[in-house]
């Protein structure tokens, strides 16, 4: 069954590329919700409002939403929040991105144009794999994970929950980033990464914690 209207959270630059996104597939794109309610559209789409709307939108005919958030944290937050008001989260995923048919995918995520999802890669609620980022076989992406654009992350690889990887960064085969860890732009990670470890260059080193 197709989704019905969609709610966005956020107005940001986030929300333009995923409500073109969310159009592309076909979704209505009912309104924006932002923490600055001031009247305004979003390539075309309107604010109506703050996330205290959220509660009355089911009765509005609203069904679905999306959190198109950047911060992952808030994106996760807000994901839940949204799901206790009563509304399911949707996909939203290019017609230019490849997504294996064995890959599994959760609910409320961002797949943009370019990006590729091989075999039996498993991506969980609200992560962003973000454009032309390549999430090779068997690859874990946790719930609310960030995968920025340009990034390459051979077989196996497993990203924690709210983790970023920043733009064009690589991750050889089998290796781990943990729960809230930042990798720098262009980082090439070659050792597992700690949970909320800040680590950078090439190849990447711990230098310092989020
Ligand atoms: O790197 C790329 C390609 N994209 C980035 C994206 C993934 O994350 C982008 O460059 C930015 O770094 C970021 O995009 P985002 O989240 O759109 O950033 P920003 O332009 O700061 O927009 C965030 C929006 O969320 C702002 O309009 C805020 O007012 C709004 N916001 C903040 N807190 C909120 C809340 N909106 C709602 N509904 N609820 C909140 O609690």
């Amino acid at each position: 069954m197709s989704a019905g209207p969609v709610i966005v959270l956020g107005a940001g630059g986030h929300a333009k590329v995923v409500i073109e996104l969310l159009r592309a597939s076909g979704h209505e794109v009912f309104g924006v919700l932002d923490a600055d309610p001031t009247p305004r559209t979003v390539v075309d789409a309107p604010v109506i409002g703050d996330d205290s709307r959220l509660e009355s939108l089911k009765a509005e005919g609203v069904t679905h939403a999306f959190i198109a958030i950047g911060d992952n944290g808030l994106r996760l937050r807000l994901g839940r929040k949204a799901q206790r008001a009563g509304l399911e989260l949707v996909n939203a995923v290019s017609p230019f991105a490849r997504v294996s048919p064995s890959a599994r995918l959760g609910v409320g995520i961002a797949i943009m144009a370019g990006a590729v999802i091989n075999a039996e890669s498993d991506i969980r609620d609200l992560a962003i794999i973000n454009t032309g980022a390549v999430i090779d076989h068997d690859g874990l992406i946790c719930e609310a994970a960030h995968v920025a654009p340009g990034c390459a992350l051979a077989g196996d690889v497993t990203v924690g929950q709210r983790a970023f990887l920043g733009v064009g960064s690589s991750v050889i085969p089998g290796r781990h980033i943990g729960e809230d860890a930042v990798v720098g732009a262009g980082a090439c990670v070659v050792h597992d990464i700690p949970a909320s470890a800040l680590a950078m260059g090439v190849p990447a080193r711990v230098t310092g914690r989020v």
